[in-house]
């Protein structure tokens, strides 16, 4: 017995006492890397620094208060009724290798002249470099009327935005005979850009199938279908705008250009426009909420005037604190903010980030890589990427000269079935770099 006790203890690792020496409440505790948020960037990020085989138990650290993480480009495929969002989330804890320290908690505040995050609890933790990926906050309260709409189960009203929504905005759609659907789009930045037009595209399809939308004959259709979005065109890159907008038209969409949703009452939807408000009727509407830093980056030293934690465009380094970095939803970098942008700027932010620690300087420069696999009918998938400045940067395009402007079926697979799957199988466990593939 009292062995047995002996072999236990001596098994302890060096991080475990010093984490046992420092446990009182509000105590300082310290590590060599911070990572804030345990989504997409934050579990890649944190699990390719491992794989670099510098750190040892507990050198890394990483704080998320979630209880589960979630597949989010998955919810565009609940809203079309192909996926079960219980199967897009994982317990937070299964995700997080164990020689992380995980604290399951949220930021109160950052402190970078002092090196130091304290907790909401109170804890103050110590870093000698911190990463910021907590990703972007949804705020649905920026839009009036939308959480009571959302909320009320007999409502129309639904977003592929969130967890509890997204089955809903499947259910809405099916459940739809006839009248006018609208889908939203918000003025403003928002993570997957595409996102509330592929959810507009995958219903248009169903209803077509379902027979009740005919897009040479709209006006003869028992659904009418507009989109209503807060930017001037259907999509920020030119090369694919043209061919969304085309799209849009030969199907019979109203364009409601420089909408943006400001209130929903019962049928009513409000948008301010450039000439005022403009309110609609809806018998459908699926709602892309208003998105934003979260308030406790925002309200930080780190923050730039967007609230965004403010990095160079190429480096992925603080502007003004060397040892901070950033990357994904939360970073200023200049991009669309997609999981794929997150597959190119974690092995810059990685390789930077360890070369400050050895005192050389940084080698590696993102290039704004995104993508946006853009779902335009069931079956079919436009696979579009680019880099800073809308300029294509096309993976397949590169490979077989194929123009990756035209829905194809091969991308529907990628997106429908080898995305989720390659990362939940390598790229949150810091293996998988995108279109460079494995690591
Ligand atoms: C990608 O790697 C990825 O993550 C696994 C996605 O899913 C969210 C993507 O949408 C895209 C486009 C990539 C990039 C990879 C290739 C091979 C184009």
């Amino acid at each position: 017995m009292f062995q047995r006790r002996t072999v236990t203890v001596a098994k302890r690792s060096v991080a475990q006492w010093r984490s046992f020496a420092t446990s009182p409440a509000n105590s300082a505790r310290n590590h060599k890397i911070v990572v804030v948020g345990g989504g997409t960037a934050g579990l890649s990020i944190s699990h390719q620094l491992l794989h670099s085989g510098k750190f040892a138990q507990d050198d890394i650290a990483i704080i998320d208060p979630a209880t589960w993480h979630h597949y989010q480009p998955g919810w565009t495929l609940v809203g079309g009724g192909l996926k079960n969002k219980e199967d897009l989330r994982k317990p937070m804890n299964s995700l997080i290798n164990p020689k992380f320290k995980f604290y399951n908690e949220s930021v109160g505040a950052f402190d970078p002249a002092e090196n130091a995050v304290t907790l909401q609890g109170g804890d103050k933790i110590n870093y000698e470099h911190l990463v910021v990926v907590p990703g972007i906050s949804i705020n649905y309260g920026n839009t009036k009327g939308l959480t009571e709409a959302l909320a009320d189960r007999n409502s129309t009203v639904s977003t592929i935005y969130g967890y509890d929504t997204c089955d809903k905005a499947f259910r809405t759609i099916e459940n739809f005979r006839e009248g006018n659907a609208i889908f939203t789009q918000p003025a403003g930045v928002i993570k997957c850009a595409g996102a509330p037009q592929k959810v507009m595209w995958l219903a248009l399809d169903h209803w077509k199938r379902a027979g009740l939308y005919n897009p040479t004959k709209p006006s003869d259709s028992a659904v009418k279908i507009s989109y209503a979005t807060g930017l001037p065109v259907m999509f920020g890159v030119p090369k694919y705008n043209a061919i969304l907008e085309q799209m849009r038209q030969d199907r019979g969409v109203e364009g409601l250009f420089q909408h943006d949703l400001v209130a929903v009452d019962g049928k009513k939807a409000t948008f301010a426009t450039p000439d005022g408000e403009v309110t609609r009727e809806f018998d459908l509407l699926h709602v892309t909420p208003k998105m934003g830093a979260h308030g406790f980056v925002q309200k930080s030293p780190l923050a730039n005037e967007a609230g965004f934690v403010d990095v160079d465009d190429n480096s992925t380094q603080h502007k003004k604190f060397p040892n901070v970095w950033s990357a994904g939803d939360a970073s200023s970098l200049p991009t669309s903010k997609t999981a794929a942008a997150v597959t190119a700027e974690a092995p810059v932010l990685v390789r930077n980030l360890l070369q400050s620690m050895e005192g050389k300087s940084l080698d590696a420069s993102y290039d704004g890589y995104t993508s946006c696999p853009l779902l335009t009918e069931y079956g079919k998938v436009l696979l579009a990427e680019f880099k800073y400045g809308g300029v294509p940067k096309e993976t397949f395009g590169d490979w077989f000269g194929i123009d990756q402007g035209e829905p194809r079926r091969a991308f529907w697979h990628l997106k429908k079935d080898f995305f989720p799957w390659v990362y939940a199988n390598h790229m949150i466990k810091g293996t998988w770099g995108g279109p460079k593939g494995w690591m």
